[in-house]
């Protein structure tokens, strides 16, 4: 039949649960609710250490964000609920949500603890239908877990994880495929799969500062400045995005630890150590995941919070402790010689997953 070989539009979901370890700290404990809570390290009226790893929307009133030093978040909110964090008790209530959100589609993707995305075109029939659907996995989570989650749909995974953090928490946000270039042009350019604050300078320093700019910007100029990036930026500044659910990168990103020192140091030994340390818990898991990696970050923090991650990618994937220590101190050394400031903090992670045996792609 004549006009029918346009392809059917995909209906992608991207699920996000909002301020996911504090509102499971919230669930467990009643007393928590309309308080702000702060989920990191024991803050120690200020003279504490680590980090924030995530607040509730009460705390980010406060201006607390996760990545914030401990002490700092402390300043802006005393009175705020602090707690060290439960992983297990995350990982069960993850465990259980994607559960949940695993029979809603065949084609489901796990993304990191918090998060995964559900291609539904072969289980609705249009966009109205897909938001019908998105209605009965926030009613479910919310009754069944006592969570609430924020679910962007869209044509493809790029705009359906960009429409999901749109409105939070309990949003729903909803992307046709006529209106992708609309939802993405005003929004600025960090907010783009793929560039990092320093991306995003180096783009805004070039005059582009939404994704708009970046969409009509001479790709020609992108790909001299970055390479086969610069390509990719510039489709994705149009919402272009062909990556399939559930064919690409597993269900993490990346896996990773960070320690803070008890006191500052400069002592390379002890430096070293610990990050030998932290290869080994790094690679415990990276194993009992099955999962290879190819990139290796080292993370290091000093004294007066400047902080700075290198990276290192492996020519090959590998899941061996020796390949993921020499690099890591290869990167130390590179970067970090005795005498220099004193360090806070360190940290590794690998990055660049794929699960053993699965195909390389080349
Ligand atoms: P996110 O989904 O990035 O954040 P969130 O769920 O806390 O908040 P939002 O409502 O904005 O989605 O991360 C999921 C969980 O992962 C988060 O609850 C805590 C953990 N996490 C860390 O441990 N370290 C980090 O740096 C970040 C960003 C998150
Ligand atoms: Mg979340």
């Amino acid at each position: 039949m004549k006009g029918s070989c346009r392809e059917k539009q995909r209906i992608v979901l991207h699920v996000d649960m909002d301020h996911f370890f504090s509102a499971v700290e919230e669930r467990e404990h009643p007393e928590f609710k309309g308080k702000p809570v702060v989920v990191g390290a024991d803050p120690q009226k200020g003279g504490g250490r680590g980090v924030v790893k995530t607040c509730n929307y009460e705390a980010r009133e406060f201006g607390i964000h996760s990545g914030m030093p401990i002490s700092q978040a402390w300043r802006l909110c005393p009175k705020a609920v602090y707690v060290r964090g439960n992983y297990p008790l995350y990982k069960e209530a993850s465990n259980r949500i994607m559960a949940i959100l695993g029979k809603y589609s065949g084609k489901f993707q796990r993304w990191g603890l918090d998060e995964a995305y559900l291609d539904v075109s072969s289980d609705v029939q249009n966009l109205e239908e897909a938001v019908e659907l998105a209605a009965r996995i926030k009613h479910e989570l919310l009754w069944n877990e006592q969570l609430t989650c924020s679910i962007g749909i869209a044509p493809n995974k790029l705009v359906a994880k960009i429409a999901s953090d749109y409105k939070k928490p309990d949003g729903l946000t909803v992307v046709s495929e006529d209106s992708v270039e609309r939802f993405l042009a005003p929004l600025p350019v960090q907010r783009m799969l793929g560039i990092g604050e320093k991306t995003g300078r180096k783009l805004n320093a070039m005059g582009i500062k939404t994704i708009g700019d970046l969409a009509s910007f001479d790709v020609q100029v992108l790909i001299q400045r970055f390479g086969v990036m610069g390509l990719r930026y510039h489709k994705y500044a149009r919402g272009i995005h062909k990556a399939e659910v559930g064919r690409t990168g597993g269900t993490r990103r990346s896996l990773g630890h960070e320690s803070t020192f008890s006191t500052d140091t400069n002592d390379c030994e002890c430096i070293f150590q610990r990050l030998n340390d932290l290869c080994q818990r790094v690679h415990q898991r990276a194993v009992r995941h099955n999962l290879l990696f190819k990139t290796v970050t080292v993370k290091i923090r000093f004294q007066n919070f400047e902080t700075h991650t290198y990276e290192k990618t492996l020519p090959l994937f590998t899941s061996r402790l020796q390949d993921l220590q020499k690099a890591t101190q290869k990167l130390a050394q590179d970067h970090f010689a005795e005498g220099n400031k004193k360090l806070r903090l360190v940290g590794v992670r690998v990055s660049n997953l794929k699960f053993v045996g699965e195909q390389e792609t080349l």
